[in-house]
């Protein structure tokens, strides 16, 4: 059975959403729009896997619809809504935490990442988090999933867990999805520790770059942030044991579309002194639409959850009949839904 291309991908509204998560995810769900069909989730129930105060998941949430909506997501090409209002979702995690294996949870790095020490004490949900991921992409039965390069390992799994589907039940029923992993920036790192990813919950705020930064902040903590003494060289190669630098070069291709060497080379034998305010331009170019548009969606939260919840019942409609399949292919008696 060949299943109709659709993308599906979802970012959590932990916090508020940074450069790593618009260069490495949605720059990239924007470039798919109209192309095919693309269905996007602010995973609220992927959030509550760590403690989320409540009323700033609810302003969280509505910032991470503005700031879709401010790069450019369009509604009425793009299925976008919040994962709580679509049932499916955790009915369907459910069912697939009983196809995949624990030996298969046992193996993800972002679960090791997360817990550190302390895995014993952590939430139930963090640890099936990646059966739940599973369930939001196949209750699409979704065949691309466009993400950052921290996220294929769960998309591998979800492939996993579709692929035992289809066998112990002995049906074509998922497609094993695809993740689409392009461009330069791939996976943004820190800019207080070239080894880190940039993330939107590190305690950390000079680590990373928000959309709702200001041009100062922006071009403060670029020069804050931590790289060498070193001039650049002139190709990327010049930059194999010097993470942060890299990390500087790769964001700064990413912002203005240039190839990582073609920006090594124009920088050629100049320090950080030069590249940080050159930088520091480019990224407020391309940040401060964004951030002015949000402010100005995040003035209505009213038309923000109207635009929500009409995205929600566009995809309670994909994801519901695919659901109940999935039910009776189980072996579950049809129900009312
Ligand atoms: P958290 O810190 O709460 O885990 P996060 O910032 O890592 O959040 P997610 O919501 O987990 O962000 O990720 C949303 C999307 O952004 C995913 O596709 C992920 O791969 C991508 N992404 C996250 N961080 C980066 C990064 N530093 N570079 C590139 N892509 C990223
Ligand atoms: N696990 C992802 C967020 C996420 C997701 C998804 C991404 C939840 N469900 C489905 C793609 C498809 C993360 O932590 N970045």
């Amino acid at each position: 059975m060949t299943h109709a291309p659709r993308i599906f991908s979802g970012i959590q509204p932990s916090g508020g959403l940074t450069l790593g998560n618009y260069l490495g995810a949605l720059r990239r769900f924007v470039e798919k729009q109209g192309q095919v069909e693309t269905v996007y989730c602010l995973v609220d129930l992927h959030a509550i896997t760590v403690w989320q105060d409540p009323a700033r998941l609810r302003h969280q949430t509505r910032e991470a619809a503005a700031a879709f909506l401010a790069a450019g997501i369009d509604p009425a090409q793009s299925i976008l809504f919040v994962q709580s209002h679509v049932p499916a979702h955790a009915e369907l995690g459910w069912m697939l935490s009983c196809v995949a294996r624990v030996g298969w949870m046992n193996r993800m790095t972002q679960f090791k990442d997360k817990a550190g020490k302390n895995a014993e004490a952590v939430s139930l949900g963090l640890y099936a988090y990646p059966a739940l991921m599973a369930a939001d992409i196949l209750a699409y039965q979704a065949t691309h999933v466009p993400v950052g390069e921290d996220q294929k390992q769960h998309v591998e799994l979800t492939r996993d867990i579709a692929a035992k589907f289809n066998h112990d039940y002995g049906v074509e029923f998922f497609p094993l999805p695809e993740p689409v992993i392009e461009g330069t920036a791939t996976r943004v790192m820190s800019l207080r520790d070239g080894s880190r990813k940039m993330s939107k919950s590190d305690p950390s705020d000079a680590s990373r770059i928000n959309l709702t930064d200001d041009a100062d902040t922006i071009a403060q903590k670029i020069r804050k942030a931590r790289t060498d003494a070193d001039p650049l060289p002139g190709s990327m190669a010049g930059l194999k044991d010097r993470p942060e630098a890299r990390n500087l070069v790769n964001i700064y291709a990413a912002l203005t579309g240039e190839a990582p060497d073609a920006v090594c080379a124009r920088f050629e034998g100049q320090g950080f002194g030069a590249f940080k305010p050159a930088l520091a331009e480019v990224a407020v170019g391309v940040l401060s639409p964004i951030t002015t548009r949000m402010n100005a969606l995040m003035a209505d939260p009213a038309e923000i959850d109207r635009i929500l919840l009409a995205g929600a019942e566009r995809a309670d409609a994909v994801a519901a009949p695919i659901v109940a399949d999935a039910r009776e292919i189980m072996g579950m008696i049809r129900g009312a839904r």
